[in-house]
């Protein structure tokens, strides 16, 4: 076997909304372009296929999957997807894609691929094997490690320490499997946070997470390590690395998103960033409505998907006029998002006025002033009764 030319793509978050829809396929066809253009052997999708559980009926993304990964397996060796988060990939999701077409290898939990590329590719499972096998690639797939990770600690709420020392003897055996085959190039494909990695800011984790060292990755004895899970792309080290989700999904994803190819011949692996040519980097930008007009740093990239977080106060709000939205709107595009933060009058002048009080007296008698309520002397009393009770608590 002379290069192994391989494609690294993670997250593409397969969604029932037509936005979303749209977004992926722009750069679906432009890494199936590349794909049939480029002698690719195989494409690694490294978790999170699905944004979440799809229903069946039209607006399914599984027609989608289905069109995208049958086109792939047309003109590629193999499919090789690993399940992502539950919340995302839920169980066996990923898995009935594996009947779909036979060239297509998925993993739920984890596994040893052996692959012999010259032999129409053929699979190996090194899990199961006793004797060693002829093979030109060696892929272990490490799918969302939770705390049932592996069926014999399967049901037990055990400790993230005793989770990551099982995790470590898990990847320790991964790394036997590896030394049987010292001259095969071996790619780790996991789905995960490794330590170390930055999130861009729109990017909601849900749930809790186990942070995992790359020392502990690295068990796996690989030669190069295929991220999924952060939608940032980023290198960890120089052969770990997060490809990046296939394409914005969340305001504060600013990034231009990518895809990695990998060219493997024995230890020497060439990693290329190809950039999504029809990236829309999704932008929060800060505005206040002021004298009927919205106002914000005009320093804004073309072609970006905006949402404007506008500060209005109470009384402005009549001048806000349909005229100023369809203004935006020409400007920026018809999904131009804008989303106000109404600041109450009281509210307003309380930053200024009640800021000067020395004690609670004076400052609940100058916000009684400005929402026009009457200050009792009753109420003096509760007040001083309140402060006392206070005051005793803190002693
Ligand atoms: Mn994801």
């Amino acid at each position: 076997m002379n290069k192994i030319h391989l494609i690294h793509t993670a997250d593409w978050h397969l969604s029932e909304k037509e936005k979303n829809k749209i977004k992926a396929r722009k750069n679906l066809d432009q890494m199936l372009e590349y794909s049939s253009e480029n002698n690719v052997d195989g494409l690694i999708i490294a978790g999170d296929l699905w944004d979440r559980i799809q229903p069946f009926g039209n607006d399914s993304a599984i027609k989608l999957a289905y069109e995208y990964l049958d086109a792939f397996a047309k003109v590629m060796k193999f499919i090789f997807i690993i399940k992502g988060n539950s919340f995302h990939d839920a169980p066996q999701s990923v898995e009935l894609l594996n009947n779909f077409r036979d060239n297509i290898i998925t993993v739920e939990k984890n596994a040893a691929i052996g692959f012999n590329l010259k032999n129409k590719c053929e699979v190996n499972d090194l899990f199961e094997s006793t004797t060693k096998k002829e093979i030109d690639l060696l892929i272990h797939g490490i799918a969302y490690p939770n705390k049932i990770f592996t069926e014999s600690y399967k049901g037990i709420d055990i400790q993230n320490e005793i989770f990551l020392d099982h995790f470590n003897q898990l990847l320790e055996f991964h790394g036997s499997i590896s030394n049987t085959y010292q001259n095969v190039p071996k790619l780790t494909v996991f789905h995960g946070n490794v330590m170390g990695a930055k999130l861009s800011s729109g990017q909601i984790i849900i749930g809790q997470e186990l942070v995992i060292p790359t020392f502990t990755i690295e068990k796996t004895g690989s030669n190069y390590y295929a991220l999924g899970h952060i939608h940032l792309p980023q290198n960890i080290k120089s052969n770990i690395r997060y490809s990046g989700s296939l394409y914005n999904k969340d305001f504060g994803e600013q990034e231009n998103k990518s895809y990695d190819t990998l060219e493997l011949a024995n230890d020497d692996i060439n990693v290329t960033t190809i950039k999504f040519k029809q990236n829309r980097p999704m932008i929060t930008v800060e505005a206040e409505f002021k004298d009927g007009k919205i106002l914000y740093d005009k320093n804004i990239p073309k072609g970006a998907e905006l949402k404007f977080k506008c500060r209005i106060s109470e009384k402005e709000r009549s001048l806000l006029t349909d005229e100023i939205i369809s203004n935006m709107k020409n400007e920026y595009g018809s999904d131009v998002k804008i989303e106000y933060c109404i600041i109450p009058v009281e509210i307003s002048a309380r930053s200024t006025e009640i800021m000067k009080a020395k004690t609670l007296l004076e400052e609940v008698k100058e916000y009684m002033r400005l929402i026009n309520e009457e200050y009792t002397l009753s109420l003096e009393e509760k007040l001083i009764a309140l402060e006392t009770e206070l005051m005793v608590e803190l002693r």
